[in-house]
């Protein structure tokens, strides 16, 4: 299986080239659907240790349907697929140009919620247009264990979040693992309590937001994603949720810049526009670096050839 490895920001990506499996026909969401469903040893294996670990999202190559794409990808993390994967797009349109594959410039990826637009402006750096993202439910007040009452937002940024500046820590480094203790009891409520996204789906990202470390930042994050692991850079499709809040709110103006911090202080520049039907649209730019390019092997004897697992 050949693979190249990137960070987007801190976050990593493992782009895989070759190796995958064989996923049949279908729209994309389906092949998807099927990669987790049937081929989760290939999922674990691909991610956790001994190869990876726990906070790498996997982007599976794939022909595009559509000859205007430069390529059609599959997200998917330790325990399932994502619908859009902010920083991975970022790390596959870095990784594509370092293998020689496509060029500066505009392209069109195809992912399983739709097609985004990516400018490769440099070897490293890449602004990601995102599907049209939306707040879904505002002030949701939840009773969470350990934390009373949080109040937050629902909102849709390629993947379901709920959104929150009621943090029980300060947004600091030092602080992750209360962090994720918290956003994991959040997690918890929301599912206690039924509360999902549209049609029934599951709110499988908790954003914490607060106040910039820096004077160019305008607001810093902390996002668990599914697996339980947080996420290292400010989180592409969080981003676009968040600006769908600030959209809504007034916040915001179409084509102003918003610095977002992570909790460790990497930044993403957020922009947005309107499309014709008046829906929220993001960009978000980051920076990408290549960290390996390299063969995965699974030797049949291995013991822990599908990942260690509890
Ligand atoms: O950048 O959209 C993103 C993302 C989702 C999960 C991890 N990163």
């Amino acid at each position: 299986m050949q693979i190249v490895d990137s960070h987007t920001a801190g976050e990593p990506t493992r782009l895989i080239l070759s190796g995958g499996p064989e996923l049949g026909v279908g729209t994309l969401a389906q092949r998807a659907e099927r990669l987790v469903q049937d081929h989760g040893d290939f999922c674990a294996a691909v991610l956790l240790e001994p190869r990876g670990h726990d906070a790498m999202v996997g982007a599976l190559l794939l022909p595009p349907t559509d000859p205007a794409c430069a390529a059609a990808v599959i997200y998917f993390n330790p325990v399932g697929p994502l619908g859009m994967c902010g920083h991975a797009t970022i790390g596959t349109v870095v990784s594509l140009h370092h293998l020689g594959r496509i060029g500066l410039g505009l392209h069109r990826i195809e992912t399983p919620v739709g097609v985004v637009e990516v400018d490769l402006v440099a070897p490293n750096r890449a602004v990601v247009e995102n599907v049209p993202s939306y707040r879904f439910a505002q002030d949701v007040v939840l009773d969470v264990p350990g934390q009373g009452l949080v109040t937050g937002d629902v909102a849709w940024g390629g993947n379901w979040f709920f959104l929150t500046t009621d943090c029980p820590v300060a947004l600091d480094f030092d602080n992750i693992d209360a962090l994720t203790r918290a956003a994991k009891a959040i997690r918890r409520a929301l599912l206690d309590a039924g509360i999902t996204g549209a049609h029934g789906a599951d709110i499988d990202h908790i954003e914490f937001l607060g106040a910039p470390q820096t004077p160019q930042g305008h607001g810093r994050n902390f996002v668990l994603c599914p697996g339980g692991a947080y996420d290292r850079s400010p989180c592409g499709t969080g981003c676009s949720a968040k600006l769908a809040c600030l959209a809504e709110e007034g916040l915001l103006e179409p084509g102003m810049p918003w610095v977002q911090e992570s909790i460790i202080g990497s930044t993403y520049i957020l922009r947005y526009h309107r499309d014709t039907q008046g829906a929220v649209v993001p960009r978000i730019e980051g920076e990408a670096h290549v960290t390996a390019q390299a063969t995965l092997l699974f030797e049949d004897t291995d013991p822990y050839r599908a990942g260690i697992r509890a």
